[in-house]
């Protein structure tokens, strides 16, 4: 009883200091932060992280787009470099320090249909050996995969399926369905050190 009591207490604590309930984690790991339309039939998906690897700074992402994700273009912080083989996308650049926000905008065409889930495994290097592999499919595990939910506006069905007129609910509903995940998302999991 007691225990519960002081949880709910600590909770509500942090939930005073960050302000909201969904943002202070939601912002925490490398995880999809938006997926915008780009316009010709491209979507911008933006990745982004607030810390390194428990007090060292971050030198190298690694990104591998699943499948129906077609990388036409990044951007990437100042000094950063994209390198692009097959279906990884590399990273590098100087360090930047935990802590600091860092966003990557991987623009590409998406083929899918509403609804369905992109999942984008990702290794966050740090400086001094430590990394993160932020991998697994459920967004509550220790290190989710950075994902995003398909909609209407953000993939394109394949040119067989033609599933043009795919309704808004759907996509509604897949923006909920997102949003709830997110917020399920909990602490951050401990780097692995060489
Ligand atoms: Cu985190």
């Amino acid at each position: 009883m007691t225990r519960s009591i002081r949880r709910g207490a600590t909770v509500a604590a942090i939930v005073a200091i960050s302000g909201s309930v969904a943002a202070a984690p939601a912002a925490a790991h490398v995880l999809v932060d938006r997926v915008e339309p780009a316009g010709g039939s491209e979507t911008s998906v933006v990745l982004a992280f607030e810390h390194g690897c428990e007090g060292d700074p971050t030198v190298e992402l690694e990104l591998t787009v699943p499948p129906g994700v077609e990388a036409r273009a990044t951007e990437e912080p100042d000094g950063w470099r994209a390198h692009i083989h097959g279906d990884v996308i590399s990273w590098t650049g100087p360090p930047i320090a935990d802590g600091d926000r860092a966003e990557f905008v991987l623009t590409a065409h998406i083929t899918g249909q509403p609804g369905d889930v992109f999942l984008f495994p990702t290794h966050q290097r740090c400086e001094g050996g430590s990394s993160y592999h932020w991998a697994e499919a459920d967004p509550s595990a220790p290190e989710p995969a950075p994902s995003f939910i398909g909609t209407s506006a953000t993939v394109t069905p394949p040119p067989a399926a033609g599933n043009a007129g795919a309704s808004r609910s759907q996509a509604v509903t897949a923006a909920i369905v997102l949003a709830v995940a997110t917020a399920a998302i909990g602490a951050c999991a401990r780097p692995v050190r060489r």
